[in-house]
Order: C-alpha cells, then structure tokens, then sequence
C-alpha cells in the first residue's frame, strides 16, 4: 500500500504490533530492565519502560533506512542548527509509528493512564525559540516525506532555563535538569566519537600548511530517532556531548589535588554544558563559538565517514551528490572553512576543487532582519581558536574581493561586502561568509526574503541573483493539531472523511465549505469550549490560576522581545483597565477577556525583563480589583514551553502577531494558531501576510503600520512623545505606569521602559498604539456574534494548510536541496 509520494505505509514500524503484545513488552522491559514489578512500577518507571520498548519497534526501519542511505543515490540532507526544540517525544513517536491506539490498549491492560505516563517525560528545551523549534519541525517533515537526512546538533546538558517569578514579578532563571534522572530515547554511540580540536598554529610543509592544534576534545554522538509519521522512515537526529580525553589525572589526585584532577574533564564538558538563552542576538563569547565549531566539525567528518565508510581516500568530489547541508542561521557557517580544510589539508585537494565542492553543499537559512543579530565574529577571537580557518576565511575573502573588482563593483560597494571587515579590529561577517560559501540563501516567508534582497543582503543579490530564494516556514500538524488538538483532529477527519490531511495538509481546504453548516459550526464551537476548558484545568493544576472560562482567550505567547512589542499588548490593557476606573467605560460594555501572556526574557535583556516585571504586576493588580471581575484579567504562566504551546493553542480565540512591520522574520506560532483555530490580530509582518491572504482579509484583523510606513516615519524623525500627548488613552495608560499603579506606589521601578516608551521607541509601539485599540473595539464586534466567530476560525483553519512543514520541507527539496525521497 503506498501514498501519494509512494511511500510504504505496511512500512511503518511497529504498526504489526498488538495491545497485548506490548504490554508484554512493557512488562518484560519492567521486570528485566528496571527489577521492578509492573503493578508497583511509577510512571516515570513505565515511562521509561514504554519508550525502550517504542525505540526497539523502530530499529528495524531505522537502521534499513541508514543502509539504504548509504548504499542508495538519493542525496541526503544534512540539517546543521545549534538548537532543536523536540518537546516530548513519546506521543509523538507513538503516533508516527502507527502505535497509539496498542499503546492505550497496553496501559489499560497494565492499569496505567496514558496522560500520567506521558506526564512523567521531561521535555528537551535544546533550543530558545522559533528557530530552534522550526529545526525539530523540519526534520518531522524529511522523516515523514522519506527523506534520507540527518539533524546535526549540539546535546547540551542543560537545555533553555527555567523561567519562575518573585514576589516583585521578575523572572528568575533555573538550570533545565532535564537529564537528572536519565532520559531513554539518546543512545551514546561511542563507536562514532570524532576528536575536536582547538587552538595551536599553523604550520608550513614544503607548499602545504597544516594546523597544529594544542587541546582537543571528544565528540560523542547521542543518536535520535526521528520517525516519519506514516512513512516508514526513521531518519538520525545526531547530537554531539563533549567529553574529555583524559577525564581524569591520577597523578594530580595523588598529589591530594582532587579538584585539580578534574579540571580537564570541566573544561572539555563544558563545550556542551548550557544552552546560550539568547535568541536572535548574538552573543560574541569564545565558549559560543567553540560550541559552533564543536558541532559542526563533528557533523562534517561523521557525514564524510558515513557516506565513505572504511575508505582513506575518498574521493571527495562525488560529496556534493552524497549529501548537502543547510546552515540553520549563521551558528553552523564555520562549517565553510572547516570543509574547506578537511578537502585541503586532510584530503589533498587543490582549492580550486575544494572551492567548487564546498559551494555546492552548503544552503543558508537567514531568519533575522535585525541587524544586530546578524553574527560578526572578532578575528582576534577566530585566529586564536582556529588559526587555519582564520588563514582560510581571509583567503576566501581575498579572492572574493579580486572577483568583485573583475566585475567592476566599486571600491566603496566592496567594502560594504567583504566578509573580513576593514578596521583595527576586524570582525568576520558570517552572513556574508554563508552567502559566498554556499549556493543558495533564503529567507524564511515572502515578505522577509523580499526585504533581505532589497536592504540586508542587497548587494549580494544584486551581483548573485540566482543564489536568494525564500522558502516560507512551516509547523508539524502532527505534534500542533493532531497531538495537541485530538478534539478538533477528530472533527477534521469526520469533515473530511479520512485523516489523510495529516500528511497532505492541503486536504483543509474541503473544511471551508463546512463553514455555513451549522451543524459542523456547531460541533467546532463545542470542541474550543472543552479545549477551554481542559486548558482552565491545567491552569488551575498547573499555576494554580482561576480562569472564567466563558471569557475570551486571547494569548501572546513567544520570546520577549522589544520588535514583537509585547509592550503593546500590555498597553492596551492597561488603557483598558485605565478607561474603567474612570469610569469612562462600563465594564459590563465590554467583552469579557482573558488575556494570556508566555514569553522567556534572555538573562541579560533588562528592557525585556522589565516588561516581564510590569505584565506580571498588572495582572497582579488587575486580577485582584473587584470592579473589572468578569471583565478583564491577566495570566502569565511561567516557564512557556512546548508543553504549554500544545495547551494553550488549542484553547485560544485570538492570537497576538503584533510586532513591528518588517521586523519579524517569519513567525511560526501564528500558523499554529491558525490551524488550530484562532483568529489572529496582526501587522502586516513576517508570515502574517501570508496567512491573511490565503485566510482573506475578512477573517484577519488587521491594524498598524506597514514596512513603507515605518521607513517613511523614520526617515522623517519619529517622536514617540507626540502620540502619547495626542490619544489621551495611550497618555493615561504610560502615566498609569509611571505614577507607581503597579509597583506600589514606586515610581522608578518601570524607569527604562517609560524613558523610553516617551523618547526612543525604536520599534514604534506608541504609533501603532490608536489603531491597536481600535481593532480591539471590532475585535470585540466580532466576538460577540459567536458563529459568525467560530465560521472565521474554520476558514481560518481551511485555509492553513499551506503552513504544513511538510510543504516546507517540499520547497527546500525543489528549489535548494535537489533531491527527493530515498529511492
Ligand atoms: C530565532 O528564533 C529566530 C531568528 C533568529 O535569528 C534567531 Br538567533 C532565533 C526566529 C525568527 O525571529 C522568527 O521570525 C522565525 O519564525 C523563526 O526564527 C524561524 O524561522
């Protein structure tokens, strides 16, 4: 039996297995694996039991997979990217491999409550935000779609910190323990260690240089499985642990120095230790890029090692149609040099032939418009880690230069371009470096892959106009609909007829007709109301919150950031708050709402944390003030997550995209949002115009300055103090804040983010602030015709189909990685 892309479904691993049989299994792992009884295992322990039993059903197809991989002539994909945010991943291997109904089966068998044994898994935070959650996304998609493909990365120890809360509402981060008590689903492939090495000089033999580094390191594989959902393919999530060579010196210890003894192993552990909290700012600390190099010097040598296995001399010039790989956002772009310098100095090949290898594996994903974000490394820092790469980055620079003067370009335009800035001090472009290094760039929607043609990487595409395509993101609706939303997948399939839509996501699209029958409106309307309600219990277990939930939901959850402007949002509801405590508004005239922030500030963003402090101290005193009960109350669940995407999502009406025209690169959540129901209030930013314009305009609730808009404000002078004086609602909702409304009285506690609200909103929040609050009055227009609501919100989902990764995944395939399903 085959689908559509002529995939084998009877493939599928595990899908032979029965109820009983695995509760066998689970038993057996119980008893011999973990000596203890099932009836008195814990869940962490059948959880634990559940997923070794999981794993064994998918070696078989696995390991076909990789023997085809290797043996086969469809090229591989290599996904490089410093971060992949799994979430949980027992569901989702239990659904992918046809085993979720045998595994309900087993646990009623064995008298245990699936939700409790998936309570029990810690989830894998090995990334900050949307970029690392669109890694895990992608390589979804290539398993499912029967890709051969390999997720390269780092497996930090600990993962995206811990976000709780004060008294005083600041965030304070924790270390993410999450393999504290072990963790089943990495196998540690020792037989695959690969050394790293650091540091040194460069020395000269005869015409050849070779690098004499002076420390080094162990890189260990941790392997993951990643089964396609109903494709029989389990492809090779490969994440690399540092360890030490010499983990211990037995000769320090004898000299009673016992710390002594171990500061190797610190040293090298450290490498993949923490998680660096920042998104999209880079950080220049020598540990990051240690890290990079760490990571993708494995990946490079291990893919050489897969595709040219037991050979000592390669020839590797048939790599380009082995394997290619995409550098997710500059943190893989070292990867360049470093090829270059296996093919040189460790293969023997001439530069020219390097050159030409080199340029055709590597693809580059650019997810950031913010200038800052964009990676400049100190040469000093480079030349001091990696001398040889340092001498080979200034020799693809030097000839990158000669060829722009062959082309005439003018000495100025040069400048603007090299990779190797010109100064005292100069820095390494990596942007740059990707672009000349690798055959195409991308951007991740329409909008931000026009906008870096046009200003970020502008002289680029001008000389190199074939490089630049865009592929526009996309989400798993396995783990975003079918996993997080079953009520809402199972109203889908009963539309529809079938569950093909999971992996033809453009089945959605027979929804729409279902728009205008009340009956499958009415059935829509019920399941947001128990998804409501599952989510006002999971509040109420969770963060202990009492939430109405005859109220609207209306949720803003990503990173803190000043561009997406979350200050906006709470803004808004203070002016809300402020226009019924002087009695300007009724709150009876209002639709009652419930307004859901989640967001991670990095560590060191005092503005962001600012804007933390103040969302929670709203809801503090929001939440407790009698007279707007019923009408308005803020929640900040603590420590967003995966696991709280997967709950709120499904129980939101409205979603916040409200960051600044031409700032946000793409956004994902948005998608999700749409495809699980939600209305959105948006820019016209990112991978918001895209949606709305497949969604129409009527379903969209559009507000706000466009990218024209913004550059024309900019370029005039913009000045924030003149929209405060003029919306007497915006005035009364900055003096609120000002005057000590939410710190008791002190007025200095929200300084930064008033000084600057009043005299440099770089990002424009107050001149987006009147048209905000007017969407929000038709906003509440809308809601309260609840079918005229619901029927948007099926429209809204009917025509998201197009943001399935899986098509994402499509596009890479056809316009970037030239390849396709394993033959
Ligand atoms: C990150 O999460 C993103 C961009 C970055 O440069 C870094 Br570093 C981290 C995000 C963008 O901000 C989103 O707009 C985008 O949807 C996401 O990457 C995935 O492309």
């Amino acid at each position: 039996m085959t689908n559509q892309q002529g995939l084998d479904y009877t493939a599928r691993p595990g899908s032979t297995v029965s109820g009983h049989e695995l509760a066998n299994q689970i038993s057996q792992e119980l008893r011999l694996g973990q000596e203890v009884e099932p009836s008195q295992a814990t869940s962490a322990q059948v959880y634990k039991a559940s997923a070794a039993v999981v794993r064994r059903q998918m070696v078989e197809a696995w390991q076909r997979g990789q023997s085809q991989m290797v043996q086969g002539h469809t090229r591989a994909v290599g996904y490089l990217s410093a971060e992949y945010l799994l979430g949980k991943q027992l569901p989702n291997a239990l659904l992918n491999t046809g085993l979720e109904a045998p595994f309900q089966q087993a646990m009623q068998e064995l008298g245990f409550e699936p939700d409790d044994i998936f309570a029990a898994e810690r989830e894998p935070g090995l990334g900050n935000g949307g970029l690392g959650r669109l890694a895990a996304c992608y390589i979804d998609s290539l398993s499912s779609e029967g890709v051969p493909a390999f997720g390269y990365g780092i497996r930090y120890q600990y993962g995206i910190f811990e976000q709780a809360f004060d008294q005083e509402g600041r965030q304070r981060e924790l270390a993410d323990t999450w393999l504290e008590e072990g963790e089943p689903w990495g196998f540690e492939n020792f037989g695959r260690a690969r050394r790293v090495s650091f540091g040194g000089s460069v020395v000269a033999e005869g015409d050849r240089r070779t690098w004499q580094p002076d420390w080094a390191v162990k890189a260990v594989p941790v392997d993951y499985m990643v089964p396609g959902y109903a494709s029989g393919r389990v492809n090779t999530l490969r994440l690399w642990e540092a360890k030490a060579y010499q983990e211990f010196d037995l000769a320090t210890f004898n000299q009673s120095d016992y710390i002594g003894a171990v500061v190797p192993k610190v040293k090298a552990e450290t490498i993949s230790k923490v998680l660096y909290p920042e998104d999209s700012t880079p950080q220049g600390k020598e540990l990051r890029l240690e890290q990079q190099y760490f990571f993708v010097a494995a990946s490079l040598a291990d893919a050489i090692a897969t595709f040219y296995p037991g050979e000592r001399e390669p020839d590797l010039t048939t790599l380009p149609s082995k394997i290619c790989f995409q550098l997710n956002d500059t943190h893989p772009v070292i990867g360049i040099p470093e090829l270059m310098r296996l093919l040189m100095d460790e293969h023997g090949y001439g530069w020219d032939e390097a050159w030409s290898i080199t340029t055709r594996v590597f693809n580059y994903t650019c997810h950031t418009l913010l200038p800052e974000a964009l990676e400049e490394w100190p040469a000093q820092l480079i030349a001091h880690l990696l001398p040889r790469h340092w001498e080979i980055i200034q020799e693809i620079d030097r000839r990158f230069v000669a060829d722009l003067q062959a082309r005439q370009v003018s000495d100025e335009q040069i400048d603007r371009m090299r990779i190797v800035t010109k100064a005292d001090q100069p820095k390494v472009r990596m942007a740059y470096l990707a672009t000349v290094g690798g055959s195409y760039v991308n951007g991740v929607a329409e909008l931000h892959s026009q906008l870096l043609k046009d200003v970020t990487l502008k002289d680029f595409s001008a000389l190199f106009p074939e490089k630049f395509t865009n592929v526009t993101n996309g989400v798993t609706p396995r783990r975003f609909v079918r996993l997080a939303n079953p009520r809402l997948s199972a109203l889908i399939s009963e539309g529809l007829g079938s569950d093909a839509w999971l992996s033809d996501l453009e089945q959605l699209k027979g929804l729409e007709a279902l728009a205008d029958d009340p009956s499958f409106v009415d059935k829509f309307i019920e399941v947001k109301r128990a998804n409501k309600a599952d989510f006002v219990a999971f509040a109420q277990r969770k963060y202990g919150f009492e939430i109405d939930p005859d109220t609207m939901f209306d949720s803003m959850i990503k990173r803190l950031h000043e561009y997406k402007r979350q200050s906006l949002k709470i803004l808004a509801v203070i002016a809300q708050y402020a226009a019924v405590k002087s009695g300007q508004v009724d709150p009876r005239s209002l639709v009652p709402r419930t307004v859901i922030f989640g967001a991670k500030a990095a560590p060191g963003y005092a503005m962001a944390k600012e804007t933390i402090q103040l969302i929670n101290n709203v809801a503090r005193v929001v939440n407790n003030d009698p007279q707007v009960a019923g009408a308005l109350s803020v929640r900040f669940p603590w420590n967003y997550n995966i696991e709280l995407a997967e709950h709120l999502i499904p129980a939101t009406e409205l979603d916040e995209q409200i960051s600044q025209a031409g700032k946000e690169a793409s956004g994902t959540g948005n998608m999700k949002f749409a495809l699980n129901g939600s209305l959105t209030v948006g820019t016209l930013d990112g991978a918001n115009v895209e949606i709305r314009s497949r969604v129409g305009a009527d379903n969209f609730f559009l507000f706000g300055m466009q990218v024209e808009d913004v550059d024309r404000l900019y370029s005039e002078g913009y000045d924030p103090r003149a929209y405060y004086e003029a919306d007497p609602r915006l005035k009364a909702a900055i003096d609120m804040v000002a005057s000590g409304s939410f710190s008791e009285g002190e007025r200095s506690t929200y300084r930064n983010l008033v000084e600057d609200w009043l005299s440099k909103d770089y990002f424009m929040t107050l001149a987006d602030f009147s048209a905000y609050m007017d969407i929000q009055s038709e906003i509440d227009e809308a809601y309260r015709d609840q079918r005229g609501w619901a029927r948007k919100a099926i429209i809204n989902v009917a025509n998201s189909g197009f943001f399935s990764s899986d098509r994402a995944v499509k596009d890479y395939l056809e316009r970037i990685w030239h390849t396709g399903p394993q033959e």
